[in-house]
């Protein structure tokens, strides 16, 4: 869990496998898209330091954050892919609709994790404001792009260890 004593973008090098030869998708939601920008560049920059090639990394858009469920499964379901990133980045407002789209978002993403053998990372902010936002996509907490992107190869090497490739 995100606190102002961790920076999300602290990871031990060593504790991470090599991406080279991996494939990844990150699927980036278009609202609050100076963030989702940010963390989708942290992302990408972190999977590139650990190796894996740029032309192994696809990067598409979709609408919002709850358009990030279809987004992650067409990757999913493409076959291309080791990993998925999913990106987004939500502020509470002034209606419970922010409940919803948190909710929603973060149920469509675990039963992709559950129901297909492609791992899903959830790399979507739940923000009371954008400050918050900010701090987490290379503000003082760092970028959680960052993270999604060490989980996503950790995944993507707990994948391939049970023989999927
Ligand atoms: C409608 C909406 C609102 C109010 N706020 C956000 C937000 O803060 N972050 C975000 O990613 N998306 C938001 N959306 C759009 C929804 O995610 C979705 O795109 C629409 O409800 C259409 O399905």
């Amino acid at each position: 869990m995100a606190t102002s004593l961790h920076n999300l973008s602290d990871y031990d090098p060593q504790s991470v496998p090599s991406a080279t030869g991996m494939r990844f998708g990150i699927v980036v939601s278009d609202w609050n898209s100076k963030i989702t920008g940010a963390l989708m560049r942290g992302a990408f920059d972190t999977l590139i330091a650990n190796g894996a090639k740029e032309e192994d990394i696809y990067v598409k858009n979709v609408p919002g954050s709850f358009e990030l469920i279809f987004g992650a499964a067409q990757f999913v379901k493409s076959g291309k892919v080791d990993a998925v990133i999913a990106i987004g980045c939500v502020i509470r407002g002034d209606t419970p609709h922010f409940e919803y789209i948190c909710q929603g978002t973060t149920q469509g993403l675990a039963t992709l994790n559950t129901d297909y053998d492609v791992p899903v990372v959830y790399g979507l902010l739940t923000c009371n404001n954008m400050e918050q936002a900010e701090d987490r996509c290379g503000g003082m907490l760092g970028n959680k792009g960052d993270e999604c992107a060490v989980t996503a190869i950790k995944m993507a090497d707990y994948r391939r260890s049970f023989g999927n490739q």
